[in-house]
């Protein structure tokens, strides 16, 4: 592009500070830039816009989008990064501190909405026809600080000091309607730039409003507090990101947030429809379909009806053709999560129409599958409503001509379990489709070292629009020098992690060791406390025997607990016990370290997984639905040590044996092992086991007097009953990761046999870029063509 950046620059910069560019703060900087990209392309995304909406169209929905910063991302895109730098140290700042004072935009609570994100990159890089939809948080998920070793929630205001990547689009506004209350739904839109295109595609996040900015009555009859109260209940509706990726709280407000947003976003694109292809609306899912990001969006089944029959007048028949030619529906997680139920009552008190529409589905399903001679018994279990609850999933499963799981082991176990009645009776609607990320933040942006490397060795950029390419690359495997650059890459990404850590927390960390990670939400399944233990197991054997020789190592944690998740949140005392046992001990300096990453969010994993040598991915097999930052790790050079769960399982299918190290009970034997299988007989039995398991409750930890340490000791030797002890099975699997952990440290130490693994992994990720996994979408289940402006 030309230098328009470095000429106007400061006037943006001006406009967002009210202040000389000399004085201008780094975050007005950022504003500024900011709103100079969106005056950039401002002509593009509305030509975007303008061209999608004549075609067959694919909309995302989503209750969350984990966007991280956009800045850099943007900068990127538009190949302005070069002139952004030099127009930035024209009027005198950097433009390194500018991107760091960028918020992130923490719409999300982990993998769910971070996939989301990068599938809305991906969208607009490939041209394709995709607008996401969601919600516009006042607050994105907390921020987590560590106290005394104790996780505390704070508020995330992330836009409060001002968001110029969002646009409030005043005249697109609808309206929703509750039996107790109707709100305005504002659509704030952001612009998706992608890598080296023009087009721009939207993520349009909308807020609630009161219709009216006052009741004038109740200001004028002087109950104004009542007016503003009733305000206030309006923009409740939007106010919070429900922190819970395991149960709800809130069950009305989260079901009223649901409705909002989809109840708003149907409206847009039938009126879009209208306009476009005229008033008959039978032909909708010819030019429209939905994918459905999990249960939470699947009120738009029955809104999609009600705006069908009620305001355009279809019958039943037509509209219920139109529902189900036009949604897809994803699976995320095979956990009872999955299978979110609300009470009837609840769907009365907000919107009995709704409820109705719900009813009639449910009665007209019974039928159905009554006629075609299925089991009466069968039938009630997957009815719509039963129980006095409606059941979201089933609605799923009965609308969507499409049901898809995200790696193909959580596909094959929704197909025999999870969803397994449906897969009876409607195989041919189910999918397969491997979650990916996408290249362009995850190694393009966040590890500059390293893709330098490879557009020199590839000779061209070209894998950053199609990471399949690095595969040409594979013959550079055994080269010592490549090799010696691998590794002073990673050497000086450790730095950067380690200098960034000292300016955020203050602590120091070696760098010349294994930097072994596991970020991710904190869960029992995910099974953080395994990893803690054996930390402890190998903190006593380097106790017993200091002539030990072992690689020096860094442990480093990132996790937030749902703050009702009780037994999360003592997982992350006890971790950091651990690290304080060890880290505080004189004889562990530069052998053993232990770092809790706090407010782990995208910006701390682009730090994090560059400086990576180990991705600890390590969930019981079968409980993880795919995991994502188990590809981010690859692409960047660190190797998986984990079970055979989740996407791991194709992971180690695609660098083999040799590459990637592999422990623990598989997903199909674990129901046999698990019949004979006794944790008390594990303590006693594997060597080291009851040293850890003792010290969580003898004095060598401290819980502060809560008595969490014993709980989890409890949930790990004797449940709540004998069968549900240590469900994740953590004794089970303890020896075998030790033994495959202590075997890769040893590895460790042939840093030229290292590196040829880190490359394999590298040049072998191209199946995981959600580019690939996009274009299966587009083709397999949206039918979308790419539109380029
Ligand atoms: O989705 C994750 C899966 O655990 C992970 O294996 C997979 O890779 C990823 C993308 O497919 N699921 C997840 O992140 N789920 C949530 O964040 C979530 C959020 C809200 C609720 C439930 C789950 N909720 O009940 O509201």
């Amino acid at each position: 592009m030309t230098s328009d950046l470095t000429q106007s620059l400061g006037s943006f910069v001006r406009s967002a500070s009210g202040k000389t560019t000399t004085s201008s703060s780094n975050a007005e900087f950022w504003a500024g830039m900011a709103s100079q990209i969106v005056n950039q392309i401002a002509d593009s995304w509305e030509t975007t816009t303008g061209t999608y909406q004549t075609g067959r169209q694919e909309h995302y929905f989503s209750a969350e989008f984990l966007m991280g910063r956009a800045l850099l991302n943007n900068l990127s895109n538009l190949g302005l990064l070069e002139e952004a730098q030099a127009a930035v140290a024209a009027e005198g700042a950097d433009l390194a501190d500018v991107l760091e004072a960028e918020h992130d935009a923490a719409l999300g609570n982990g993998g769910l909405g971070r996939l989301a994100a990068c599938f809305l990159d991906s969208c607009a890089t490939m041209n394709l026809p995709v607008t996401g939809y969601g919600i516009l948080y006042r607050y994105g998920l907390f921020k987590q600080t560590i106290d005394s070793g104790f996780q505390n929630e704070h508020p995330d205001p992330w836009m409060e000091e001002g968001y110029p990547f969002v646009i409030r689009r005043e005249e697109e506004a609808r309206y929703v309607r509750f039996s107790d209350m109707d709100v305005r739904a504002i659509p704030y839109d952001m612009p998706i730039t992608g890598y080296n295109t023009k087009n721009v595609n939207t993520l349009r996040l909308w807020k609630s409003e009161p219709i009216e900015e006052f009741d004038y009555d109740a200001f004028n009859s002087q109950r104004f507090t009542d007016a503003i109260v009733e305000r206030e209940h309006v923009a409740d509706l939007c106010r919070v990101l429900y922190p819970n990726d395991t149960t709800y709280e809130g069950k009305v407000l989260r079901v009223r947030q649901q409705y909002f947003f989809v109840s708003a976003s149907l409206q847009t694109m039938i009126d879009v429809y209208k306009r476009e292809h005229g008033n008959d609306l039978r032909d909708f899912g010819k030019y429209n379909s939905v994918q459905l990001n999990d249960t939470h969006p699947v009120l738009a089944i029955p809104e999609l009806m009600r705006l069908l029959m009620d305001d355009n007048g279809l019958s039943w028949d037509d509209a219920w053709a139109v529902v189900q030619q036009t949604f897809a529906y994803t699976n995320h997680t095979v956990l009872a999560e999955a299978l979110e139920t609300w009470e009837v009552s609840i769907f009365k008190k907000l919107f009995p129409r709704i409820l109705a529409i719900v009813q009639e589905i449910d009665r007209r399903f019974r039928e159905e599958l009554a006629t075609a001679g299925w089991h009466p018994g069968k039938i009630e279990y997957m009815a719509p409503v039963s129980g006095g609850s409606v059941h979201m999933a089933w609605i799923a499963c009965y609308a969507a001509f499409s049901i898809n799981g995200v790696a193909a082991l959580h596909t094959e176990i929704i197909k025999r379990e999870t969803l397994h009645d449906w897969h009876d009776i409607w195989p041919e609607k189910f999918n397969n489709k491997t979650n990916g990320v996408t290249q362009r933040r995850w190694l393009n942006s966040c590890n500059i070292p390293l893709a330098n490397l490879l557009t020199e060795e590839l000779g061209s950029d070209a894998w950053v629009t199609d990471l399949a390419q690095l595969e040409q690359l594979i013959d550079r495997a055994d080269d010592p020098a490549l090799h010696r650059r691998l590794i002073e890459i990673k050497r000086s990404n450790k730095e950067r992690f380690a200098s960034w850590v000292k300016g955020r927390q203050g602590v120091d960390i070696p760098i010349d060791a294994i930097y072994d990670v596991q970020i991710k939400r904190l869960h029992e399944y995910k099974r953080q406390l395994l990893n803690g233990m054996y930390i402890l197991d190998l903190y006593y054997r380097l106790k017993d025997d200091p002539s030990l020789d072992i690689a020096p190592r860094v442990f480093i944690f990132g996790a937030k607990a749902a703050p009702g998740y009780k037994r999360a949140k003592a997982i992350i005392k006890l971790i950091n016990e651990i690290g304080r046992v060890v880290n505080n001990d004189p004889d562990m300096a530069g052998r053993l370290t232990v770092l809790w990453v706090e407010n782990y969010n995208v910006t701390p994993a682009e730090y994090i997984i560059p400086a990576a040598d180990v991705s600890e991915q390590i969930s019981t097999a079968g409980k993880e639905a795919s995991g994502t930052s188990n590809m981010k790790f690859m692409m960047n050079g660190a190797l998986t040590l984990g079970t055979m769960d989740g996407a791991n399982v194709e992971i180690h299918e695609a660098v083999g044996d040799d590459n990637a190290y592999i422990f623990g009970a598989r997903e199909e034997d674990l129901p046999e092992l698990r019949k004979r299988y006794n944790p008390r007989e594990a303590y006693e039995t594997v060597p080291g086991l009851k040293r850890v398991l003792d010290s969580f409750v003898n004095g060598v930890l401290d819980d502060g007097g809560s008595g969490d340490f014993y709980d989890l000791l409890t949930s790990l030797l004797d449940g709540s009953s004998w069968e549900d002890a240590d469900v994740y099975y953590l004794l089970g699997d303890f020896a075998d990761y030790r033994d495959v952990r202590d075997r890769m440290a040893e590895d460790y130490k042939d840093q030229d046999k290292w590196a040829k693994m880190c490359w394999v992994n590298i040049v072998k990720s191209g199946r995981f870029s959600s580019d690939r996994t996009i274009n299966d979408y587009a083709q397999q289940v949206w039918k979308i063509e790419p539109a380029a402006i």
